[in-house]
Parts: structure tokens; sequence; C-alpha cells
């Protein structure tokens, strides 16, 4: 080969790469697979390693290479990156839009850009003659620090701009972020190399671009959207804010895909409502979103007030996260007797809601993250989750903070506590002695996915235990209607009704039993799986572990549970009365393998479904004899996303697990039912 026809041969290489990494980044739309990219990367690294004299700085194998530094330089920003000003409210935010048309005078049509705000770190990044030249972080808005080594590793950033027609100087501006399904990933990595968890994917992704070392950097999974220029020279930009963003995109940059024009200061609010629904399901961290002014000439118009553009507002959704003390902490008894660490904290209002306890998890996870008593500690709400602690303000912490200690007696029942080195919980020995064990199983049995007892709920089974008509499950079954009677805001009536709902729970399934009896390890899909494999509680409560070992999904910890607690004879004596005290199921028909195309396929449902319950969902698919579990692991198969999927969603993704739509679901069995 002659010296041009390498050359050729390597910028075709850089092509074919930029163009991929475009499609990807930029459009959303990957058109390789990634085993191909790879391959044209290797063949590109192998041609300039032979012919060293062809490597540019912008070929895309020179992402990485500098040397780790010591210190980062300072940059100043030739056009100061300002901040914006907040709005919580829609108040604030039809006042922001009254206070332009004011200004303005003459306004009817007054068009926004509405973006997501991106919870991540802003950057400005300059390009000279199309080539990437500096990257640095906002700073204070002024001067910044010059990450250009660490930002040039992130493949979502060109390196060269796509179009031939480009300003001589460009500054893009945008956030760096990094994806939910990256930061899930990142954790569990650090998790099991025992490093340093990050508390979210802001924090995950300022660490990331902060590191000296850009090789480092370059093995985080970092994502960019561009939503700003700042300085540009030699080129006429379009005279309108999303003109600028389709602008951004042609010369490579990625735009987040969620940005709309908005005719209105309602149409604007109308996108915040969108976005908070969408928030959960969304791949990447938002805290809120920002509206701008469209037209340039207006926004020019409009000016700045101390530092933040009058043109823009952040509106944001109600933080997540806020900051309180932990007043003390509280070790509640669970049904196994397992000790969870709580913390009773100064209430503090997060994302709309009082927050004044939040779990601790367990003692592994205080010790990890190292909070006492007296500490000032961040706490987070996510959607319906309990409130945890995420990490300590060790800077703030006070000269007097106590240790968390472990009691050794259970706070209830007084038994001794044992925390067995190798499990993270530590547990009350008490057994059915501790009435905050009792109190759980019984709320766990009579709960709807067990025994379903209407009626017999939290706060009836706190009385029943304390007043001591209730020591053990099978006593619900011999409540007297005039011990029931004399219970606070309980008459005749509801009374009645609470008996008339025991009798008919008493017909339930052996899955639905199996669940309720609160056997550890046994969820309720371990419990379907037992069921349906041995269809009669004798034979399993006789079962060994070798015979339980069999079955598939189940494994020694759970065999061992299953075994113990058939042997414990006080747990044969509850179980012999609730049938005598009438519990039964229907035998279920003997299973035939030629009905059960979805043999060891393993589903998780998330988010609402439209066209049946969850419920429902998971029934068909059992039926069909698939496996349906509660969290997605590399041994799911596949995962059906409803409405408002979650984490869940995001996680398959970062796993590659197959993402079913309800529609497809349909489609599914309707196919199976076909085949039938
Ligand atoms: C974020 N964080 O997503 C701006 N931002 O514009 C968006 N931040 C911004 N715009 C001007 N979408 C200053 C900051």
């Amino acid at each position: 080969m002659t010296a041009t026809d390498i050359e050729q041969q390597i910028n075709q290489l850089r092509r074919q790469i930029n163009d991929y990494n475009y499609r990807y980044y930029v459009l959303d739309a990957p058109s390789i697979l990634d085993a191909e990219y790879d391959r044209l990367f290797m063949q590109l690294q192998q041609l300039e390693q032979a012919h060293p004299e062809s490597i540019t700085p912008d070929s895309p194998t020179q992402r990485v290479g500098a040397q780790p530094s010591t210190a980062f330089q300072s940059v100043t920003h030739t056009v100061p990156m300002l901040s914006l000003n907040n709005a919580f409210s829609e108040t604030e935010v039809l006042a922001f839009g009254k206070r332009i048309r004011d200004r303005l005078h003459d306004t009817d049509d007054l068009a926004f850009v509405c973006e997501p705000k991106l919870d991540g770190l802003a950057v400005s990044i300059t390009y000279r003659q199309g080539q990437f030249y500096q990257a640095a972080t906002r700073g204070d808005g002024m001067n910044g620090e010059d990450v250009t080594a660490n930002v040039k590793t992130i493949e979502a950033i060109p390196l060269q701009l796509r179009t031939q027609d480009f300003p001589t100087v460009l500054e893009v501006r945008g956030e760096v972020f990094m994806p939910k399904a990256g930061f899930i990933k990142l954790n569990e990595q650090a998790e099991q190399a025992g490093e340093k968890i990050f508390a979210n994917p802001r924090n995950a992704a300022a660490g990331s671009l902060r590191q000296l070392d850009p090789n480092i950097t370059a093995h985080r999974p970092l994502n960019f959207y561009a939503y700003a220029v700042g300085q540009v020279q030699g080129y006429c930009l379009p005279d309108t804010h999303h003109a600028i963003l389709q602008q951004l995109q042609q010369w490579g940059f990625p735009v987040c895909s969620e940005n709309r024009v908005a005719i209105n200061e309602m149409a604007c609010l109308a996108f915040h409502a969108e976005i908070l629904a969408k928030r959960a399901s969304l791949p990447y961290e938002v805290d809120g979103v920002v509206y701008k002014v469209d037209a340039l000439a207006l926004q020019q118009q409009l000016g700045f007030v101390s530092r933040a553009p009058r043109w823009a507002l952040a509106h944001k959704f109600p933080a997540q996260e806020e900051i309180t003390t932990v007043n003390s902490v509280e070790f509640q008894v669970g049904r196994t007797g397992a000790l969870t660490p709580v913390a009773r904290l100064k209430p503090v209002v997060v994302g709309g809601v009082t927050v004044s306890n939040a779990t601790l998890h367990n003692m592994n996870e205080i010790a990890r993250k190292d909070i006492r008593v007296g500490d000032q500690v961040i706490v987070r709400r996510a959607g319906d989750v309990i409130p945890e602690v995420v990490a300590v303000l060790k800077e703030r912490r006070p000269a007097h903070t106590q240790a968390i200690v472990l009691p050794r007696q259970c706070p209830v029942c007084g038994s001794d506590v044992l925390h067995l080195p190798a499990e993270a919980v530590a547990r009350c020995v008490g057994g059915l002695a501790c009435s905050a064990q009792l109190k759980q199983r019984i709320k766990h049995f009579a709960a709807r996915r067990a025994m379903d007892i209407e009626g017999l709920g939290d706060k009836l089974v706190d009385q029943l235990v304390d007043r001591q008509l209730l020591h053990s499950i099978a006593d619900v079954y011999q409540l007297p209607l005039t011990a029931l009677m004399q219970l606070e805001r309980m008459g005749e009536k509801s009374a009645t009704n609470l008996l008339t709902a025991l009798e008919h729970s008493k017909s339930t399934t052996l899955a639905r039993f199996l669940f309720a009896l609160g056997i550890r390890e046994v969820g309720e899909t371990t419990a379907q799986v037992l069921a349906q494999h041995f269809s009669d509680l004798t034979t399993l409560s006789q079962a060994d572990e070798e015979a339980l070992q069999q079955i598939d999904d189940v494994g020694p910890v759970v065999a061992t549970q299953v075994v113990g607690f058939f042997h414990e004879p006080h747990n044969q004596a509850v179980i012999e009365q609730l049938l005598k005290y009438g519990v039964h199921w229907p035998q279920p028909a003997p299973m035939d393998q030629s009905a059960q195309p979805l043999a060891e396929q393993r589903f998780v449902l998330t988010g609402t479904l439209e066209g049946m319950s969850r419920e429902q969902a998971k029934a068909a698919l059992i039926a069909l004899g698939a496996k349906v579990s509660g969290s997605v692991s590399s041994q799911t198969n596949f995962v059906v996303a409803g409405r408002d999927p979650g984490s869940k969603l995001i996680k398959a993704q970062a796993l590659g697990v197959r993402v079913l739509t309800e529609h497809q679901l349909n489609d599914l069995l309707a196919q199976l039912a076909m085949d039938d």
C-alpha cells in the first residue's frame, strides 16, 4: 500500500467511527453493532501504531492518552457562564412571563424553548477551526477549571465539527451527566470491588470529570447534551434558540430530544407537568425544566439582572433530597426478628412531604456511611420508597456526636439479639414470644397477597396482640365476636364484617397459604414455585433439602429455611390448627408440560398496565410456565414495561434485558393461546 492509500484508509476509518458516534449519541439511532465498532476502532489503532506520523489530535483514538496531571489549570470564560433564576411554583412562572411582557410592551406571542433541566455538570467546550480545543467547568461563572483531557474522553462529544460550514471559534455549552443505567452499573462494580459508592448520578458525573487521570474518566459512562453557545466568531447564528439547538445538532452535538417550543407560559407549565410525570422513566436525572425566550432579539432586549438572564427561568421540581439532623436512632423489629435501625430526624419537607424517619438499613450500612447521632445528613425520598439517609455531611459534624450501637437485647421483648458475622442483619431470637415479631407475622398473614383478610389492618392487629387476644396466626380464626366488639372503633357491624372476611379467607390457594406462613426466604414467587411443584402440603412438608433443590429456583438457602420451618413443632401445630379451623384450597391439576411454552423464561413486570392489572398479567404468565419476579437481574429474560416504569426499566436497559411493551405482551399471550 502506498502512503496515500494508507492515509485514505485511515481517514475513511475515522469518518466511519465518527459517523457511528453521531448516529448513536446525536440521532439516537445506532447503525452498526458494538462488535463492528470495536473492530473498526482496533483497525484504526493498528494502522496508526504502524504509521505514527499520521496521528492527529482529532482522531477518535486520541480521546484518551493524556498523562495524569497534578492540578487543574484555571480558565477564564470569555463570555461569563451565567446561572439561572429559579422558580418553584406556577405563580412564579406566571410572574416571570408577566415581567417579560411588561418589559417588552407589545408581545402577544411570546414563544419559549422548554428543556429538561439535567442534573449534571455545566461545561463549556471550545472549537477552533472546527477542532476540539478546550473544555472547562463553569466554576464561579467567570473562571472555571480546565478539564480538556477529561471531556475529550466523552464519546458523545465530537472532536471535530461535522459540517464544513462552521464558526472559526465556537464555544458550546451544555451538561455532562451520567445516565441512570450507567450510574447503577458503576456503583455495582464499585461495590463488588469494595470501592467508594456515589450518592447520586450528579456526584458520579462530577467525580468522574474531576479526575486528574483522564484514563479513569474514559471508563466512566458519561454523556453530554448541548443547550447553549458562548462565544462565536466568524459565523452568523440563526435568530432563535431552537434553531441554534438544531444547528448544534448538525455540528454533531447531542441535544435533548424532550426539548420543545411552547407558545406561551401556560404551555411551559404543561411541559413542566409532562416532564415531572415522566421523571422516573427518563434515562437521566432531571431536577426541573428550563424555559428560555426563543427569539434572540428579545433575549438581547431583556438582558441580564445580577448574573442571571431575564429571559430564562429554571422551574425546579420538588427536591428529592434535603439536609436535616439525626436526633436519635431506634431499632424496629420485623416479622423474622430482623432489627432495622431507623433514624428519627428533625422533621424536614422533602419533595412536598414531611419526613421525620429514614431507614438506615443495617449496621454495615451505618458503618459504611459513618452515621452518628447528632450528624447532619442528606435524606432522600424518591417515588414511593421509604426515605433513606444517603450521606453524612462530615464537614458539619458537631463536637459531640454519639455512635450508633446495636442493642444486645430486643427493644420490644428483651430477648437476646444475635448478629452473625456473615449476615448483614441482626435478629431478635425471641421468635413468637416477641410481640413485635408476632404483630408483623399476623399482618403479613392477613395481607392482600397472602390470606387477603379484609378489615384486619395494622392498627387492629396491634390492638389484638397488645390485648393478648392473639398469640399465633391461627388465633385469628378463633376471635370471638364479643371480644372484637370491645375494641376501639369497632361496632357490631364492623366486627361481623371482619368475621365474614375471616370466613371468606379460609378458601385460598396452596401458594397463597405458603406465602402467608411467612417462611423466611419464601416470597410470593417461591411460594408459587413450591405449590406448583408439590401440589400438596404433606409432601412439601416432608421434603428434604435435596428434594427441594431439585426444583429450579430453589437453592440451598431457601431449602434450609423450608425444611427448618416444617420441622419446627410449633409451626406444625399452627398449620394443623389452621387446617382444623377450615383453611382449604383446591388441589391443583397435574401439570401438563406441553401447556408450558414459557417454562424457564423469567419475567419482571413494571409500570402501570392499561388493559389488565399486574396481578392478571402475572397469573397469565405463570399459567404458561413463566417465572415472574420482582427484581431485574442478569437472569431476567423479559421486562414488561407499562406506563411510568421507573428504575426496573433502567436496570433492564443497563443489563441489556429484552423489554416488551404491554402491546407486545398481549401479542405474545395471544400467540401462545393460538398455538395451544
Ligand atoms: C440544564 N442544566 O439542563 C441550561 N440546563 O442555560 C439547560 N441549563 C442553562 N439550560 C443557560 N437545559 C444557563 C444554563
